[in-house]
């Protein structure tokens, strides 16, 4: 009798973890791992640029051959969340070869700051090397501190190039309109500032301003019907996903859902209704890294769903995207860091863990 009991409980064990097994969304293929990576973009050949933070590119195929760094990469200062960050193909890229990095530059009296820089990629069998690097964009003022660079890029589809740019730790600059810190920025694909910028009229790095009040925006993306959306970091709860609206003031350190690390109240978006509100928030927090919204058909489900990379979290956040609503809809958790998520031309999730030896891993329908 006893040991009929216990054959039961085994056999119902086993029928569990396999229902748990089936009960996943995905099959998770691990392609490569890397040295702190931080963002990546498909090539149009189906190869992916890596970015490492210490300051590494890497061409990285499919099946998770790696390429020696690619030459030419600018220097940058790596240390805290600062190195080398994200990597944007110029939306000419299989004409002009024309790519994008962004990562945290050295200042004088040990003032650091974000940078961009554009360079043209020369692609090999097993590599490549970036010529004609320029900068064309840069942080202002470069501060103090090894936090908040943000610096995220995105090609818009008329060319235009947006850069997430966090506020250092420094609060204030955020508000500061003579400063690009905690901003989302809008320019030409050479670093030049479009005539119809919210505030081209009044010159300066203040022409370059699309958004205003932002704290670590690390994620921007667009969805399926053009609008520009941002995830930033809150402070002490209060992590947000917000819409991002030509002109607009997102409140940081006026108006958060969260806090101050050191107990200081931060009044709550409902009490300024003048700043935009995000659309969802978190606490506790996700610590969300980066964003995208799904178009293609292998999760038809998902389409127009926004995806957010959960540092804290350790998972991939789904998030459904009404006209003007937002909510969390599912949470898968990876058991690592996620740093980054995009759409593969596969169709697929591909995701970067963080951290030292952090993987490249594809998602795909079970
Ligand atoms: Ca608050």
């Amino acid at each position: 009798m006893h040991i009929k009991v216990l054959l039961i409980s085994v056999l119902a064990f086993f029928a569990t973890a396999c229902a748990d097994a089936r009960d996943e969304r995905f099959a998770i293929e691990e392609i490569a791992s890397f040295n702190s990576p931080w963002a990546m973009a498909f090539l149009p050949d189906g190869r992916l640029l890596v970015t490492e933070k210490p300051g590494q590119l890497l061409v990285v195929t499919q099946d998770g051959r790696q390429s020696a760094p690619v030459g030419g990469v600018p220097e940058v200062d790596h240390g805290g969340q600062g190195g080398l960050g994200d990597v944007a193909l110029h939306p000419g890229f299989a004409d002009n070869g024309l790519i994008y990095l962004s990562y945290a530059e050295a200042g004088e009296n040990k003032t650091r700051g974000a940078a961009v820089a554009r360079g043209k990629l020369t692609l090999t069998a097993d590599g490549g090397t970036l010529a004609d690097v320029t900068v064309i964009w840069r942080q202002v003022p470069k501060v103090s501190g090894r936090g908040h660079f943000g610096h995220r890029l995105l090609f818009d589809d008329d060319g235009y190039l947006f850069i997430s740019s966090g506020e250092r730790q420094k609060f204030d600059p955020a508000q500061d309109m003579q400063s690009n810190l905690g901003k989302i920025l809008r320019l030409r694909d050479d670093g030049s500032v479009p005539d119809d910028n919210p505030f081209a009229d009044r010159g300066g790095v203040t022409a370059q301003i699309w958004s205003v009040g932002h704290r670590n925006p690390l994620g921007i993306a667009f969805d399926a019907r053009g609008r520009l959306w941002n995830v930033e970091m809150g402070p002490k709860g209060g992590d947000e996903l917000n819409l991002v609206m030509r002109g607009g003031n997102y409140g940081y350190p006026l108006v958060s859902n969260g806090d101050h690390y050191n107990g200081n109240d931060i009044p709550d978006h409902d009490t300024r209704p003048e700043f935009e509100a995000p659309k969802a928030w978190w606490t506790p927090v996700i610590s969300p890294g980066d964003l995208m919204f799904y178009s293609g058909e292998l999760f038809p489900a998902w389409r127009d769903n926004a995806f957010i990379a959960g540092l804290s979290a350790e998972a991939l956040v789904r998030v459904e995207v009404d006209d003007d609503t937002a909510r969390e809809a599912e949470r898968y958790p990876m058991k690592k860091r996620i740093r980054a998520v995009v759409q593969g031309p596969d169709d697929a999730l591909w995701l970067l863990e963080d951290r030292k030896g952090g993987r490249l891993l594809r998602l795909r329908p079970r």
